[in-house]
């Protein structure tokens, strides 16, 4: 088949029917480029010869080099299955974790995908993530089984056990979407039956549950996968064959008169063949008979391997060849390498690309056929549901489902990504080759530029000399004039070499070159907007003054053909494009839409955490603007990664891992800034917390009671705080403000572990929390959705089971705050007698609680915000090295104000003094007089100092840890270099959760933990120290706490015979303290010259 002309694709594009946008998914190495490469090949884009050596989508150096994709291409492809023509635009995507967020917008984009697994290492932890975020998305799959040569040529299978190897690995795959299916029909059901109880009223108490119920009316055989269902290809990318039951079935109907239903149905499964009988009966296991699937197909391929690539046998391989019809060039049949004699007669025998393309075309839906419910979904942006928003957006869901190219409808596109193109590559730019139509049209355009040039010479010369005789300066102007103008216009042409190009597609409407739309930002409300704007405003009237809402024009759009872009004038609805000059508008992502009523769609979901980060600055510091620049352009090309200036000033680049790393400082060095620069080395985060006594010390003897005192009374007094600190042995901090019109009891309390990992997990929604007490607070009524509300129950009520027993009686209600920035793992506690807070929970009470909530009328307490500023502050930066705090409580016991310091601040009258009477007769004896409290400057200010260092002593006044940040992986590897894994991770202080031997094959799997502070070059030292042989995928879980205490001084005869005098050899902690320290300039406590006297010593003895 040729190169499918641009015309055609053009007419194909507007059939939304017969459109099909699909990404390829898989782990990484499964084989997803090299199965790309094999349908770009059938159109005829590369040689057939080329299909699985060239990798064409992996466009990059570094892909082609380290031989994994690092980002997402499009390409459209023609697809003729039987009468009708197809359009597909295929995007593959890379499978290694680094680049999940990659995964994230194709999928996106797409209506199905191709979920690849190779044959020999089954379902892997990529595989599960992308099953999900295919499911999450709620497009569909299609499989295919990949690397079969390998079960073949490396395990040695006999097709017997290849048969049941492949069975397995399907029912793993169908044991992922089985999860996921039955956790989505529970919720469902769960959230039906909210509603109910809503609407009915109270839940009568002995309501008997039936959790079976809802599984079994819900359809969920469509969802699986199975060959007899067509949804299954089995394939060897790489030699360039693959095939569905729906091939053989057909084949053998012809050779056996067997109706090709029959064959549909029985040819995978435990049916086989009875030759005398001539029928096809059930029970092969049972029997012992070879299963069909084996007899009328895997054997034929298991032969052919065998007489090509094994045994080499010239004569059965000419057999074959005629018997199977295909042609084979001579050259091929005498290649040195068997391989490309297998793959000369594979590929035509069974065509790889015409098995996956034909069961996209059957199994994957169309444009027109996207669900309500996932337009919904992609609506409803965060906490609102899809009945609260305007009318007039809700009407948009019918253009969505119409997906319609007409004229009236209002153009709606969603942009995924942003990718930067060399601004030479792009078409305009192009050279291309002339028609003679146009080089006859140019010989006209440059005669008449000689002419007008001719006479323009003329005329400035008669002018000079009118010039010289009159000296009238007039004339001469125009000459003169067009000459600065054609000189400027050359000047200010951009020198950009990168052009950004929106990854984008339409779901409804025509999109036009040069069209203008509006530009919806992550937090445009429609309503807002409707509200705000005249009737029928349109993107082409000028800019108008509603938040996250601006206007632009599409000044080109392109059909993505991997590396080449070819321009269009309009596309049509369904298909994905790429669209230029939004750079100035659009960051990452963002929904374009021709309608105000649009609103922007949910954000993508991004797996991935990006945890790595890197202090950047160029090699000469003149050169700080490129890198700015550079950064910026990073920034915007680049789903995951993050640029920021730190507090210190530091230029940061944060990502996913080191592979990630890698790419972003390279196209920052030769694309983006163009300069030398230099990165730090990888900025480890660290979160600090505090723990309940220890009970053995370091060489696990126990510890008395005078111990855990003389610990407590290590804490230091700094000098500046030595009148107003007060520190009692129980660990409760006592600080004045230096006004001495304010105190705060602070204590610092350890959080139970699983209370901070749900503190952690929760954060999205305890800031939705904090969110829509905020608008309490100013009056507004926010619009939440009822899962938000049972969501933010279930949180509370989760912590309540947690938070038991007597130390932690009422604290649920008594929450002040959370911290850092509002929605971190630590709590600040209210424990002050006689305040009655309103609680963080109020949003849960309203609405059917109203009269008791006014009843209670808890209100604030004045200089309530220092209070929590001061924890905020606290929580941000602790006082072991600046870094977050993580599963701590504060709880404040104690809170008094003088009442002439609220005077001073002049904001409230009389104000009723919940703890003053408390206050310690020594404070009320040095109660200074007004005006000597205005040189403390504001008492608020005065009070967010004071809480946040109260926070700090009472931190300190605690057995202080550091927790480190810890990543999962998974290694597989073969029994003999098993060892040495485990070597690498004990090194490396990683330590093995369990260890499993992968069925079938000889690969064990090692899931263990491992510290992000270590893990740097752990994937290059496994694979060197394993020949390869096992390469590991580290995705970030957890933080942990380090045990060992870094301010430890050995303190008992034991400790002092074990550790030494110093101990500070085998105290990680320290070490990773002080490294945090010195990268920050803080001081850090050591000495500088170690053992001089021994060094002396020897040098004598020589
Ligand atoms: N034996 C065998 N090897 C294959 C097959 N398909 C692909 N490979 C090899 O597997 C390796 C990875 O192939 P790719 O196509 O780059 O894999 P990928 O899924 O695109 O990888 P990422 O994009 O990095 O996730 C290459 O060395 C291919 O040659 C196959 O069918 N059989
Ligand atoms: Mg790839």
């Amino acid at each position: 088949m040729g190169h499918t002309s641009l015309d055609k694709i053009i007419a194909l594009q507007r059939n939304p029917a017969n459109i099909r946008n699909l990404c390829i998914l898989a782990h990484v190495d499964h084989g997803k480029t090299t199965l790309a490469d094999c349908l770009v090949a059938s159109n005829g884009i590369i040689s057939g010869r080329l299909a699985g050596k060239l990798r064409y989508l992996d466009s990059r150096e570094d892909e082609q080099i380290r031989g994994i994709t690092m980002k997402s291409s499009a390409i459209s492809l023609h697809y003729r299955n039987g009468d009708q023509e197809y359009l597909l635009n295929l995007i593959d995507s890379p499978g290694h974790v680094d680049f999940s967020s990659e995964v994230s917008t194709a999928v996106r984009l797409c209506d199905g995908a191709i979920v690849v697994v190779d044959a020999v290492e089954g379902v892997c932890p990529q595989t599960q993530v992308v099953l999900r975020q295919a499911w999450l998305e709620n497009i569909r799959p299609v499989l295919v089984i990949n690397k079969i040569d390998r079960l073949i040529m490396e395990l040695k299978l006999t097709s017997q056990e290849a048969y049941t190897h492949l069975q397995k690995i399907l029912e793993q795959v169908n044991a992922v979407t089985g999860t996921l299916f039955t956790s989505k029909v529970l919720e469902e059901r769960a959230e039906k039956e909210k509603i109910e109880e809503r609407e009915s009223g109270t839940l009568s108490g002995d309501q008997v549950y039936d959790w079976s119920a809802g599984l079994e009316e819900a359809d969920d055989s469509h969802l699986y996968f199975s060959p007899d269902q067509g949804n299954v290809v089995f394939a060897s990318a790489i030699d360039g064959w693959g095939f569905s039951i729906q091939q053989f079935a057909h084949i053998y109907s012809q050779r056996m008169g067997i109706k090709t239903e029959v064959l549909l149905k029985t040819l995978w499964g435990d049916f086989y063949l009875n030759a005398k009988a001539k029928k096809i009966m059930k029970g092969a296991q049972a029997k012992g008979k070879k299963p069909l699937f084996v007899q009328l197909v895997l054997d034929n391929i298991w032969s052919l391997y065998d007489a090509v690539v094994t045994r080499r046998d010239k004569e059965k391989v000419e057999k074959v060849v005629t018997s199977l019809g295909v042609k084979v060039m001579a050259r091929d049949s005498r290649h040195s390498d068997p391989k490309v004699l297998l793959s000369a007669i594979c590929s035509q025998w069974l065509p790889v690309s015409q098995a996956v393309l034909s069961m996209v075309c059957e199994k994957l839906p169309s444009p027109l056929d996207m669900t309500a419910e996932r337009v919904e979904k992609l609506m409803s942006v965060g906490a609102r549901r899809f009945d609260t928003l305007p009318q007039q957006t809700q009407e948009l869901k019918r253009a969505f489902l119409q997906c319609s190219s007409s004229e009236n409808v209002p153009v709606i596109i969603f942009v995924s990504k942003m990718f930067a193109v060399d601004t030479k590559a792009l078409p305009q730019n192009r050279q291309r080759p002339l028609t003679q139509e146009e080089i006859a049209q140019r010989r006209e355009l440059a005669k008449q530029r000689h002419a007008d040039r001719m006479a323009a010479d003329q005329r400035a010369a008669e002018n000079h000399k009118e010039l010289t005789h009159s000296g009238t300066p007039q004339e001469g102007q125009p000459a003169g004039v067009t000459q600065m103008e054609s000189l400027t216009l050359k000047d200010s042409k951009p020198a950009e070499e990168e052009t950004f190009i929106a990854f984008a597609r339409v779901y409804s409407g025509v999109v036009k070159k040069g069209q203008r739309v509006f530009v919806l930002g992550p937090k445009y409300d429609p309503a807002q907007a409707l509200n705000m704007l005249p009737e029928k405003y349109s993107a082409s009237d000028c800019v108008p003054e509603v938040p996250h809402l601006s206007c632009c024009s599409m000044e080109s759009i392109y059909l993505l053909m991997g590396r080449e872009l070819e321009e269009l004038e309009e596309v049509p609805a369904g298909n994905v494009l790429g669209v230029g000059g939004l750079e100035e508008y659009v960051l990452k992502s963002a929904t374009l839409s021709t309608s105000p009523a649009c609103p922007p769609f949910t954000p993508l979901n991004f797996e991935a955490t990006a945890i790595v980060r890197v202090a950047i600055e160029p090699k000469h510091p003149s050169e700080m603007p490129k890198l700015v620049r550079g950064m910026r352009l990073l920034n915007q090309a680049d789903p995951c990664a993050e640029v920021l200036i730190q507090e210190t000033g530091e230029h940061v680049l944060v990502t996913a891992g080191e592979v990630h790393l890698q790419r972003c400082l390279d196209d920052l060095r030769d694309r983006f800034a163009k300069i030398e620069i230099s990165a730090s080395k990888p900025i480890i985060p660290f979160r600090e917390t505090v723990i309940r006594p220890p009970k053995v010390d370091m060489v696990n003897e126990e510890l008395g009671k005078q111990h855990k005192v003389a610990i407590i009374h290590q804490v230091s007094q700094p000098q500046s705080h030595i009148n107003t600190l007060h520190v009692d042995p129980s660990g409760l901090v006592t600080l004045t403000t230096p006004n001495r019109l304010a105190t705060v009891s602070v204590r610092a309390i350890p959080l139970p572990q699983e209370v901070t990992r749900l503190l952690e997990i929760s954060s999205e929604l305890i800031r939705t929390l904090e969110q829509v007490n905020m608008s309490l607070r100013e009056g507004k009524n926010l619009d939440i959705s009822l899962s938000t509300v049972e969501a933010i129950t279930e949180l509370k009520g989760q912590l309540e089971s947690l938070l038991q027993g007597r130390k932690w009686r009422n604290t649920v209600e008594r929450i002040w705050a959370f911290g850092p920035r509002r929605y971190g793992p630590n709590i600040l506690l209210n424990s002050v007698e006689g305040y009655q807070r309103p609680s963080v929970w109020q949003c849960l009470s309203r609405g059917d609680k109203v009269g008791e909530a006014g009843a209670q009328a808890t209100v604030l307490r004045d200089f309530d915000n220092s209070i929590v500023s001061g924890f905020q502050l606290a929580t941000l930066s602790g006082p072991m090295c600046e870094e977050p705090l993580m599963g701590v409580c504060f709880s404040i016991e104690r809170w008094d104000i003088q009442s002439s310091a609220i005077k001073v601040e002049g904001s409230s009258e009389t104000t009723p003094q919940a703890g003053g009477i408390a206050s310690g007769p020594s404070q009320a004896r040095r109660r200074p007089d007004v005006s000597s409290a205005d040189c403390y400057g504001p008492v608020s200010g005065q009070l967010i100092a004071a809480m946040k260092e109260a926070c700090r002593h009472a931190f300190q006044a605690q057995p202080q840890r550091l927790m480190a940040a810890m990543y999962t992986c998974e290694i597989m590897a073969t029994a003999e270099v098993l060892g040495r894994v485990y070597g690498v991770l004990g090194k490396r202080e990683g330590r093995v959760l369990h260890e499993e031997m992968k069925e079938g094959t000889d690969m064990f799997i090692i899931k263990a933990v491992l510290p992000v502070a270590e893990s740097f070059g752990f994937a290059d030292e496994i694979r060197k120290r394993t020949s390869g042989l096992a390469s590991p995928q580290l995705v970030f879980s957890h933080w942990e706490v380090i045990s060992s205490d870094p301010y430890w001084v050995p303190t008992t005869e034991e400790e002092y015979l074990h550790f030494g005098e110093k101990a500070d050899s085998a105290n990680q902690a320290l070490k990773y303290m002080n490294a945090v320290r010195r990268r920050k300039g803080l001081y850090v406590e050591e000495k500088i010259v170690e053992h001089a006297e021994k060094q002396r010593t020897l040098s004598k003895n020589k």
